[in-house]
């Protein structure tokens, strides 16, 4: 299989691709991503999810916007956007399969912040990426998924999975879905701020794994995974991070007693947003920050819980229950979060 692809990306591509040297590459939970070394340097190459991303051309524009609008050499990361084929196409194509190649950045990412230094580092950086593109108007970029970080959507997408699952009721499911259902007030806590707030381009995946940091962890070297870059709010973007930096323990612990909200770390981040977004966010956008780490974190649980529901189909996996242990790991970190208030 990996021999077919191969050879017809090597002539798809004007350098070549050393097979033997593959090696899976990273965390992501959607693509299938390799490290490859090539006749021009190490590079990234992904098997594209595209059950997820069912318009590959609307983040073929929305990289297309970011290319023409904002000054690359002024950022102080790189953006490594899908280098094109011969005929000029950032996917290729290989029977069912799309394929495409990204450049390799020198660095190391990591699923958890050592310091408060990192989380400052990494909530700058996504602030900054955001102040990169704030002067692009919010209808210039494509919704590559429809309603991605839309809370009242995924809520009732959650509904639905609980009205059509096949599993079976065990109490610990009882009682996740019983406390994901009980969150209507941040329903509509999130109704009332998208009423209120700009949008702006996001980058809507902010987990620390979608940063390169430099290999001492001194400086952010690249902003990555930039499929999901569309129009949103900036609390997507910093309750993302506090979801994946504040936290206790990972996504994937199942260590539920030690699952909680690390201060320092979470004032790291505030700190490092409101430095990275000083030049943009308005008043309205900083008084809703908070609100959007409980957010993102309920947006996640919801998302879990309901691929758990429907039978696995969209996220990685490892074993069967990942995903109502990601949505019960959620349930505490949201718990967690009302408690700061
Ligand atoms: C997915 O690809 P990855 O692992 O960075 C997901 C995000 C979730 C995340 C949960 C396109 O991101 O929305 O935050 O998993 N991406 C998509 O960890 O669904
Ligand atoms: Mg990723």
């Amino acid at each position: 299989m990996y021999i077919t692809w191969f050879s017809a990306l090597n002539d798809l591509y004007k350098f070549k691709i050393h097979s033997e040297s593959m090696q899976p590459f990273g965390e992501g939970h959607i693509h299938h991503t390799y490290l490859v070394e090539t006749s021009v340097g190490k590079m990234i190459l992904q098997k594209f999810n595209h059950a997820v991303f069912t318009e590959p051309e609307k983040i073929s524009h929305n990289h297309l916007v970011l290319l023409s609008e904002i000054d690359r050499s002024k950022l102080s990361f790189q953006l490594p956007l899908p280098i094109p084929n011969k005929k000029g196409e950032v996917f290729t194509r290989i029977e069912d399969s799309l394929f495409r190649f990204t450049p390799f950045v020198n660095g190391t990412c990591i699923n958890e912040v050592q310091d408060t230094k990192q989380a400052y580092l990494a909530a700058e950086a996504f602030a900054g990426f955001i102040e990169s593109g704030k002067h692009i108007s919010s209808d210039s970029f494509l919704e590559v998924i429809p309603g991605f970080n839309d809370l009242s959507l995924r809520y009732n997408q959650l509904q639905q999975a609980i009205k059509q699952t096949k599993r079976r009721l065990t109490s610990e499911l009882d009682e996740l879905i019983s406390f994901y259902l009980n969150q209507k007030d941040l329903v509509e806590e999130y109704e009332m701020w998208i009423n209120k707030l700009p949008l702006r381009l996001t980058h809507n995946d902010t987990k620390i794994n979608n940063l390169i940091f430099s290999e001492d962890l001194s400086t952010v070297n690249a902003v990555i995974d930039l499929d999901t870059l569309m129009a949103g709010y900036a609390f997507y973007d910093f309750g993302d991070l506090v979801r994946t930096v504040a936290c206790t323990e990972h996504e994937h612990s199942t260590k539920w007693e030690k699952i909680g909200v690390d201060k320092r770390k979470y004032s790291a981040l505030m700190e490092g947003f409101l430095e990275g977004g000083k030049e943009f966010l308005t008043d309205d956008e900083i008084a809703s920050l908070p609100f959007g780490g409980k957010m993102m974190t309920c947006i996640m649980g919801f998302r879990f819980l309901a691929d758990y529901l429907n039978g696995n189909i969209y996220y990685v996996i490892k074993y069967d229950e990942q995903n109502l242990h990601r949505a019960k790991n959620h349930m505490y970190l949201l718990k967690a979060l009302e408690v700061m208030g």
